[in-house]
């Protein structure tokens, strides 16, 4: 039989029941403090039967955070918010990885500790809002950060890292996506540095590769994986060659024995470039997870190919707790309520039902 959502992957040392993973989905419900409350602890429980679920994006530090009411992984009380997470999770044979999140530029003076600027790769004002807790306002230019002041970026990387292995997660996601610190790095649009961590490709992907390198140290390769999107313009981002760009980081990322990379196809935007895929796929040597509006029989499809070993879904797994058996039993799928993906309480959270 072709491999399909339904064959069991093992991971390294980790053994993933389906191939069915939940995306990392920002709701915008964290609890005092940014910590894990009780309905996240339900939320994620209930969607324990993905082969893998890969958390929201949490903080890795007070300035990383971009956005209201978003998790973190660097206090004490978040760190035991996770734990009940985990161990739900756990309880019911699912695997949690964390999504360790630096929303750089993409962030406001009024979300970060005493009112300070956003860092980023180069002072760029980025087109977009950030939602705060006085409303939508638009997005300040960032304060481009010292050369001097990357090794401590990495070191937060390492430090919420470890505080993953306490929390009890079973890896770690490093998003390099979608327009946050990451990303800003390594496309040009949002870097204009002249220093080692701008200019050449080798220079974007530096700071990159040494968060995976700190991260990797924490946990091993093999429970590290890494988030790319490469034609996403969401969050302002541009880069003069995706192509180029995004096959040279994926193949940088052979130097390590990853998890797995994950691909975040879509753009967001109304004009993608030009970008193959499969191109893109094949310069990376490991595992990968494929994502963007991907149904039942295109994730099965891309699986059989040997395109994807993963796929990830985002909107259908809001909607469906039980979306493996859904499929499984070829059974109808709830419609996600758009007007409650973001902030709010347990409705259009916890109370989608489940087949009976
Ligand atoms: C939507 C709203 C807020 C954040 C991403 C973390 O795009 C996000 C995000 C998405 O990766």
């Amino acid at each position: 039989m072709p491999t399909n959502l339904f064959s069991p992957l093992q991971m390294g040392s980790l053994s993933l029941t389906n191939r069915i993973a939940m995306a990392p989905l920002t709701r915008n419900r964290a609890g005092a403090g940014n910590a894990p409350q009780a309905m996240n602890v339900e939320y994620y429980r209930q969607r324990a039967s993905a082969g893998l679920i890969v958390t929201e994006g949490a903080q890795i530090s007070a300035t990383a955070v971009g956005y209201l009411a978003t998790p973190g992984i660097h206090s004490t009380g978040q760190i035991a918010g996770w734990k009940q997470v985990t161990d739900a999770v756990h309880s019911r044979g699912g695997k949690i990885f964390l999504q360790l999140w630096h929303c750089g530029r993409v962030s406001h003076p009024s979300l970060q500790p005493g009112g300070i600027l956003p860092v980023a790769p180069s002072a760029i004002l980025p087109a977009g809002q950030a939602f705060t807790p006085t409303g939508w306002q638009p997005l300040v230019t960032p304060r481009a950060l010292e050369s001097s002041e990357l090794p401590g970026i990495v070191a937060d990387y390492r430090k919420a890292a470890q505080n993953c292995v306490e929390a009890g997660f079973d890896g770690v996601e490093i998003h390099a996506a979608n327009g946050y610190l990451l990303d800003q790095f390594i496309r040009d649009g949002a870097n204009r540095r002249t220093d080692a961590y701008g200019g050449s490709l080798e220079n974007r992907s530096r700071l990159l590769l040494e968060v995976v390198g700190a991260v990797a140290g924490v946990w091993g390769a093999e429970r590290v994986g890494v988030r790319f999107s490469p034609i996403n313009s969401f969050n302002d981002m541009s880069d003069s060659d995706p192509q180029r760009t995004f096959d040279y980081m994926a193949t940088a990322l052979n130097a390590f024995d990853l998890a797995y990379l994950h691909g975040m196809e879509l753009d967001f935007g109304a004009n993608p470039p030009d970008f193959d895929f499969a191109q893109f796929r094949r310069c990376f040597k490991g595992r990968y997870m494929a994502n963007g509006g991907y149904d039942q029989a295109r994730a099965n499809a891309a699986l059989a190919s040997g395109y994807a070993d993963l796929v990830a879904f985002g909107a259908s797994f809001i909607a469906n707790p039980d979306l493996p058996e859904r499929f499984a039993r070829n059974a109808p799928l709830n419609t996600p309520d758009q007007a409650t993906f973001y902030g709010g309480d347990e409705k259009g959270y916890t109370d989608y039902p489940a087949l009976s």
